[in-house]
């Protein structure tokens, strides 16, 4: 039985390595990681039960400057996943030194109001560990500083165990054997999304919008999907289908082959590419994607 359960938001600037610490933590992938800065953008609740106890880290995207209304909406997600949680870990490039945008992610962390943990995360890229935590120390009032590695797993098991330690007295909030809130087409959407974002470069990854218009599983056993890729322009239509459409033959490979272990079946992926001009600046879009709601 469930008798201490909590949040917590995992908060920092794009790249900093949230989504690969969520997933380290739950032991499966559930949050899309990559190379690219911004990469998360809706955040994800991954849902960990140990012993007598439930905890929720709500994955956020990368805090940033906004150049489009999407990034706009990001940046909301995030302030909005910090709100009623129990605990914040500011999750930082310890490997780099602090930048504005390390600044911004201690401020969110602080107008939210609960308890600021220092996640030093990529230490296996620093020998001279507590030299490189020193100039975050000061971004905010940190309760407790963890250097920690979502890669290699250094350090993540006291940082758990501390976690779990000290959530409050409460009950359970999702079933026993739930992971993940998302929903199965976002999970599709997005395992979609992380291969372009692995096979493109420059604007075209985050330009990018993945829709789910089917899914059925087939008579045979095979999981049906068709999904449209939609892209600002042209020209990044024309990259994403690529030379004799070896680009997108490519990345329907990769994400049907990470689909297949998901559902350990077969799987048909059917790809499609549209241009939607702006997407990224309207609104009607993006609340139609899911990114537009109030605060
Ligand atoms: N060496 C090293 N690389 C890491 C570590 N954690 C994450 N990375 C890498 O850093 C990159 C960014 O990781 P993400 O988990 O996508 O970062 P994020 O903070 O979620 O980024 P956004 O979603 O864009 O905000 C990926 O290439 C990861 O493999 C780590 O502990 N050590
Ligand atoms: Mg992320």
């Amino acid at each position: 039985m469930i008798t201490h359960s909590g949040f917590i938001a995992l908060i920092g600037r794009p790249n900093v390595g949230k989504s690969t610490l969520l997933n380290a933590i739950l032991g499966r992938k559930i949050a899309i990681a990559t190379p690219k800065p911004q990469t998360t953008r809706i955040s994800i609740r991954g849902i960990l039960h140990s012993g007598g106890a439930e905890l929720i880290l709500i994955d956020t995207p990368g805090v940033h400057r906004a150049k489009h209304s999407l990034d706009r909406h990001l940046v909301r997600g995030a302030r909005r996943a910090a709100q009623a949680v129990d605990g914040l870990w500011h999750v930082v490039d310890v490997s780099r030194p602090p930048r504005e945008e390390d600044g911004w992610g201690a401020d969110l962390c602080r107008a939210a109001g609960a308890p600021i943990w220092l996640v030093a995360n990529k230490s296996d890229l620093v020998a001279a560990r507590n030299e490189r935590i020193e100039p975050y120390r000061m971004l905010a009032e940190y309760e407790r500083v963890y250097a920690v590695s979502a890669l290699t797993g250094t350090g993540i098991d006291s940082l758990l165990a501390d976690a779990l330690a000290g959530l409050p007295e409460g009950v359970a909030y999702f079933p026993e054997e739930m992971v993940t809130d998302q929903t199965e087409d976002t999970y599709v959407a997005e395992t979609v999304r992380e291969q372009i974002l692995l096979a493109t470069e420059d604007e075209v990854p985050h330009s990018v919008a993945i829709v789910v218009e089917e899914r059925a599983l087939r008579p045979n056993h095979t999981m049906y999907i068709r999904a449209t890729v939609y892209v600002e322009r042209e020209s990044q239509k024309a990259i994403l289908i690529g030379a004799g459409g070896r680009m997108l033959r490519r990345i329907g490979e990769a994400s049907r082959r990470g689909l297949e272990e998901y559902y350990q079946g077969r799987v048909y992926l059917d790809l499609w590419v549209k241009v939607r001009r702006h997407w990224r600046d309207q609104e009607e879009w993006l609340r139609r994607l899911g990114f537009a709601q109030t605060e």
